[in-house]
């Protein structure tokens, strides 16, 4: 198949453009809650506002990564049909925010996104851990490998880069968990640095290293949130690989309930989100590749990266909204 033909076969084009409302409209209402301490409030919001959106758009859609089991969320919850249900069927995963300690805090890289795809090929992940390696695009496949220690990893990307290993910045959640992990990269001379949340942004920073200062993430953060990278990195170029962390018989059984029969299976990005994928982000904080949203005295303005794989098209999107009605 040529690209045009590929491009053809995929998703609807216009997506592309209609999908970003979705992000900037959940952007803008959780932004109006930055820095309230109420993570809360701020994710309900959300939430609420992507899903408004959502379901005017022209598509058969499902949420296969949401914000929860349909128990546990009365809203966006993973198998919820969205859109008009008449267009084309596809599965969507999102988090209308991404990094709701970030916002309530008013900290970096917050984020509202989504991913669709054609039907059937998004991972139904569940909501455990997940082990993650990502670096961008440009460098031959196989340079990083899970399984190795990140001395080795952080040493073929300095090699592959052509830069010394001390000029490489790894990029990893803070957490207890993951100190063996930084004592590791500290020992290489690599710099780290550490995030609070918002491992979605991480991955995807990866790809821009000139722009965020980022070349490699490394750790342990949320299977769905994995899902989500690998739909961006699959537009974007970069590698990425991933092993769900399911460590009692309770998660295993979980997984397999979804459809998982290896719990130790290596999933890269093309394994986590195939065929046709869009993917959008709007800032809801400043952050290292797109600014939060602005509330001017007469209008909004929102930041929004759309990218697609089949033709690798990346768009920013800056939008003025002078209509302030519609949020
Ligand atoms: C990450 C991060 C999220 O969860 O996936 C993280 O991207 C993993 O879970 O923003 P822990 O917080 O338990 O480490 C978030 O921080 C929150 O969803």
């Amino acid at each position: 198949m040529n690209m045009a033909q590929n491009i053809a076969a995929g998703l609807d084009r216009i997506l592309t453009m209609e999908v970003v409302r979705v992000t900037e409209r959940a952007a803008v209402a959780a932004a109006r809650l930055r820095g309230r301490g109420d993570e809360k409030a701020a994710d309900q919001v959300a939430v609420d506002a992507m899903r408004q959106e959502l379901n005017r758009l022209a598509i058969k859609g499902t949420v296969v990564i949401g914000e929860g089991e349909r128990d546990e969320a009365p809203m966006l919850y993973i198998g919820e049909e969205v859109g008009t249900g008449k267009g084309p069927a596809v599965d969507i995963a999102l988090d209308p925010l991404e990094g709701t300690t970030i916002c309530a805090k008013n900290l970096p890289n917050a984020l509202a996104v989504i991913a669709i795809a054609e039907k059937g090929s998004l991972l139904f992940a569940p909501d455990v851990y997940m082990d993650k390696i990502a670096i961008g695009p440009g460098y031959a496949e196989g340079i990083i490998d899970i399984d190795a220690p990140p001395a080795e990893n952080i040493a073929n990307l300095a090699k592959a880069k052509g830069v010394a290993v001390s000029d490489i910045t790894a990029c990893i959640l803070d957490r207890p968990r993951h100190a063996k992990l930084i004592d590791a990269v500290r020992a290489t001379g690599a710099a780290i640095r550490l995030i609070g949340d918002g491992d979605v942004a991480g991955v995807i920073h990866t790809t821009d290293p000139e722009e965020t200062g980022i070349d490699i993430y490394l750790g342990t953060g949320g299977a769905p949130e994995g899902v989500l990278a690998a739909a961006a990195l699959r537009c974007t170029g970069g590698q990425m690989q991933g092993r769900l962390i399911l460590d009692t018989p309770e998660k295993a059984a979980r997984a397999a309930k979804m459809g998982i029969s290896d719990p130790k299976r290596v999933y890269r990005a093309q394994d986590m989100a195939r065929g046709d994928v869009l993917f959008a982000a709007t800032g809801v904080t400043d952050g290292n590749l797109l600014d939060g949203v602005r509330f001017g005295r007469t209008f909004i303005t929102t930041h929004t990266i759309v990218l697609r794989s089949s033709s690798r098209t990346v768009r920013e999107i800056k939008a003025r909204h002078q209509d302030l009605e519609k949020f």
